[in-house]
């Protein structure tokens, strides 16, 4: 496919770039994180959106390369321009499954000097049906070399409320979805509360994705949600237009 052959130029062109969302923590009321999610901006058609080429170099196994840059990239401005704050990255199941994904991220990690308990791994569901055991294995390293681990899109796709007892993550990301029809959807708002209860129980925190007006920050804040990312807090934006306050009217 075309959109293949012009993704195996962007890395070489530099045609990559990290945008940072940040996340609002409820306690605080101060962003303390930030989502590092990609872009690319391809020499004819423009602005492409991760959802678009993101499946096409999974499958041709460029997302390997792909996810080292965001690696490197992340790191790159964790240690100048986001002294202070934490970064997640989203991590692909086919990244996470390469042989020296653990080795990568240690060495990248080790190279830029910041404490691996600033960075933050987001997988989904996804990554881990397949091989429980290894995905596992891969966990368990990650979280020696220090670095804290997001269960991302929690309650869509395969959920299975054994993987948060199964595996060692610090955090739950809730889907977006319940947030957006938590007013409307009685059964949304009863997932988000049992959510939020697990997440206390199992030691994680829970954040909530898709915040996109001031109602749902209160409602979830009233729930005891630890953390909110969303429209509301801020856009995904280039460093050079970071969102590092929170907007007056929340
Ligand atoms: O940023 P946006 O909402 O357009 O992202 C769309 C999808 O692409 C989301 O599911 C997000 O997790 C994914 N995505 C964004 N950046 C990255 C990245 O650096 N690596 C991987 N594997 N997925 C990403
Ligand atoms: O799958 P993942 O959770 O990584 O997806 C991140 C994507 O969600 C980003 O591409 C971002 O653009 C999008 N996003 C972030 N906040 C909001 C929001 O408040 N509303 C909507 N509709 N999308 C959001
Ligand atoms: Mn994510
Ligand atoms: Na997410």
């Amino acid at each position: 496919r075309a959109l293949e052959k012009d993704l195996s130029a962007a890395l070489s062109e530099d045609q990559f770039e990290l945008y940072f969302q940040p996340r609002m923590n409820l306690s605080t009321c101060r962003i303390e994180s930030y989502e590092a999610l990609i872009r690319w901006h391809h020499p004819e058609q423009g602005l492409i959106n991760p959802a678009e080429f993101i499946p096409v170099a999974e499958a041709s196994g460029q997302i390997v390369a792909i996810g080292k840059y965001v690696l490197a990239e992340a790191l790159r401005v964790a240690s100048t321009t986001i002294l202070s704050s934490n970064i997640s990255l989203n991590v692909s199941p086919v990244q996470f499954r390469d042989r020296d994904f653990v080795d990568d991220v240690q060495r990248a990690i080790a190279n830029s000097g910041i404490p691996a308990e600033r960075i933050e791994l987001e997988i989904t569901e996804t990554t881990l049906i397949e091989d429980d055991a290894r995905a596992l294995a891969i966990l368990t390293r990650l979280k020696e070399i220090g670095v804290k681990i997001a269960l991302d899109d929690f309650g869509v796709g395969y959920s299975s409320l054994s993987y948060l007892s199964r595996f060692p993550f610090d955090c739950i990301k809730i889907d977006r979805s319940f947030v957006h029809e938590a007013r409307r959807n009685y059964g949304s708002l009863a997932i988000i509360e049992t959510v939020v209860r697990l997440g206390k129980a199992l030691n994680m925190r829970v954040v909530a994705e898709g915040v996109e007006d001031t109602e749902k920050l209160l409602l979830l804040a009233q729930r005891g949600c630890h953390e909110v990312q969303g429209f509301l807090i801020g856009r995904p934006a280039p460093v050079n237009r970071l969102v590092r306050e929170i907007p007056v009217e929340v």
